[in-house]
Parts: C-alpha cells; structure tokens; sequence
C-alpha cells in the first residue's frame, strides 16, 4: 500500500516527511507517480479532475483540509468514502484570524496604517462596543468562532441548515432566518462549506437585506462571493468594507480590482492552514477504518456536499 499526494502547486514537503514521520508507508507525489496501482489512500486538494480515478486500487480520498468542494466536483470521482480535516489547531488558528479580522475592523488599524504612510495624526472615535456578529455556517469553525466571539463580548448570530444550541448564540436557519440574520447585524463571516446551494450567496440579494451598512469577512470559499456584486455594493454603501482570504481564482490574478480597492483587505487564503503533523495520525486511522469496514471519521455526505 502507498499514499498518492495530488496538490498541484502545492509545496506538499511538509506532508511526505510528516507521513514518514509517523508511519512507514511509502508516498507517491502528483505528478511523479510511477505505479498508480499501489495507492489505496489519496490525500487530495484541488487534484485535476479524471486524475484520481487512475487510482484504480483506491480506498479512501482524504482532503488535505476542511473543505471538499474542490475534490467532490470532480465528476469522474472514485465511488470511495471522501473524509475531511477535523482539528483543533485549524479552529483555534482560524477563530484567531476571524478576531484580528473584527479588531483591525473595529480599531480602524487599516486607516492609522494608511495615515502613517502620509505622516497624518487623526484620532479616532471611540470604538463601537455593540457590534453584533453574523455566522453563517455554525458547523466545526463557525461554532468555535462564535464561541470565542461570544467570550469577548460581542453578540453573535448564527445561520445554519440545522437547529443549533451553542451558549450565548442566536441561531436561524432557512431563507426567514437568513433575512432576520442580514437585519440586525453590523460583520457578516462566511463559513459555510462551497455547495450547489450555497454557491454565489453573497451576493447583491444577500447583501440588499442589511438594514445597515455591514462589514463582510469571506473566510470560506471564492465560490460563495459574487465579485461583482461586492464592489457594486460598496460602491452603493450597503457594505462598509471587506476582508477576503478566498477566491475565485487561485492566486488572486493580478489584474483583480480587488487588489486595489481601498476598502478591501485581501490575505491569501492563510486563515488557517492545515499541519500534516497534527492531522496525519486521523487520515491513517481512517485508512485503517476503511479497510477494516469499521466507521469513518469527519465523512463527507456526498448527497450534501459537505
Ligand atoms: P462544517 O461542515 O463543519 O460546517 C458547515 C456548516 O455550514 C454547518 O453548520 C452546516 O449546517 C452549514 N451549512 C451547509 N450548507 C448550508 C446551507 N445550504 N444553508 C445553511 N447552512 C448550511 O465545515 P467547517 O466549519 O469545518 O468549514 C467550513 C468551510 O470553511 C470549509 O468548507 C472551507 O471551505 C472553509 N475553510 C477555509 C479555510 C481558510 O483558511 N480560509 C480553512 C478551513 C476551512 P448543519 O450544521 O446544519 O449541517
Ligand atoms: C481548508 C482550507 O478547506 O484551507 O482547509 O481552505
């Protein structure tokens, strides 16, 4: 048995000698594989569509992250369970990037960085206390956030597909819940998985049901945000500003408008990354689970897309 790494234009290094590191099975890295036929475990992200279905002995595809979208759209995939990464460090990592996202917003950083470039001394207001937050997506990273939001003290409100209790948080789901979400809030975070159903959700329907200027943080997918729509919308002030760390397109080409627009930060997709280390041992056990027909960890529901 071997693992196959299929992550064109990733620096998948770390992975090989984390897998060597705790266990002693050979690796094979896209595209030096010489003998598709030995991997039963592929360890995926963005892998080119047919390619794993040249795996013709695979047993289990596991995402080298939390999300799948860019493995299950594949549509020759190999009819073999898809897992994903569950782990604290990822939530703690990306709980983390969400809160220096909403101080920097809340502190105006961006403007004093800006003013100490032309050498301008402006003080700023005081700072709005009351900021309520909107979640959409109260799955693994969207329950962590808001639980560490709730412990600072700002309001949160969740959406999601199912009922939620998680202290402190409001939860909605369904289209109503959605629209009561947009009309109280002041920061909308995106972490919702890409699917069928959530593609292009932000967009200008979404963002017209604010009943006030809000701040957008897209923390998810590229996918969800209709790019367009969001210049459009600052442009109208129904947004105040944005935080981008997902796109489309993969690095970010350099003729996007986002790049310049004065009220968009753009970080390039470091939310939270994933650490072959912590998470190698959950991808083997799955392994070990498949082949032994036992249950599998953090399985993806084909039929949802997450
Ligand atoms: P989960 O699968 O744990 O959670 C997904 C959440 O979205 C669930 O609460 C689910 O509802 C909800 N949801 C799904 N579909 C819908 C829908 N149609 N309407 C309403 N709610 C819906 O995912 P994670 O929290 O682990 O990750 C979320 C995403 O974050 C990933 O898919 C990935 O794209 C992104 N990500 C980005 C990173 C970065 O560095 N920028 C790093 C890691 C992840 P329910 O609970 O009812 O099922
Ligand atoms: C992930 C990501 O899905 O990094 O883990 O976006």
């Amino acid at each position: 048995m071997q693992i196959g790494i299929v992550a064109p234009g990733r620096d998948v290094r770390n992975w090989s000698s984390a897998i060597s590191r705790h266990s002693g099975i050979e690796v094979q890295v896209w595209p030096e594989v010489t003998d598709p036929h030995k991997v039963e475990l592929a360890i995926a992200w963005n892998p080119p569509p047919g390619l794993l279905a040249k795996f013709d002995n695979l047993k289990l595809i596991s995402s080298l992250g939390a999300g799948v979208d860019h493995i299950i759209s594949d549509r020759q995939l190999p009819d073999v369970p898809v897992v994903r990464i569950v782990d604290e460090n990822l939530s703690r990592d990306m709980s983390h990037y969400i809160l220096m996202s909403i101080l920097n917003y809340q502190r105006g950083t961006y403007r004093h960085f800006l003013n100490q470039q032309i050498r301008h001394w402006e003080n700023s207001k005081n700072p709005n206390r009351n900021l309520k937050v909107g979640i959409l997506g109260l799955g693994v990273l969207g329950k962590a956030v808001s639980k560490m939001l709730v412990y600072h003290g700002f309001k949160v409100i969740g959406f999601s597909r199912s009922p939620k209790t998680i202290e402190g948080v409001i939860s909605y789901e369904n289209q109503e819940g959605l629209r009561t979400l947009m009309s109280e809030i002041d920061i909308l975070i995106n972490l919702l998985p890409l699917t069928r159903e959530t593609k292009g959700i932000l967009d200008m329907k979404l963002f017209a049901m604010a009943s006030r200027p809000f701040y957008l943080i897209n923390v998810a997918r590229g996918g969800h945000l209709v790019e367009s729509d969001l210049i459009k919308a600052l442009g109208q002030g129904l947004l105040t500003g944005a935080c981008l760390d997902v796109f489309d397109e993969e690095p970010l080409p350099a003729n996007s408008p986002l790049w310049d627009h004065n009220d968009i930060l753009v970080t390039p997709h470091v939310a939270s990354i994933t650490n072959p280390d912590t998470v190698v041992a959950q991808i083997l056990d799955n392994y070990h689970r498949v082949k032994e027909g036992r249950e599998l960890i953090n399985q993806i529901d084909l039929q949802h897309g997450y």
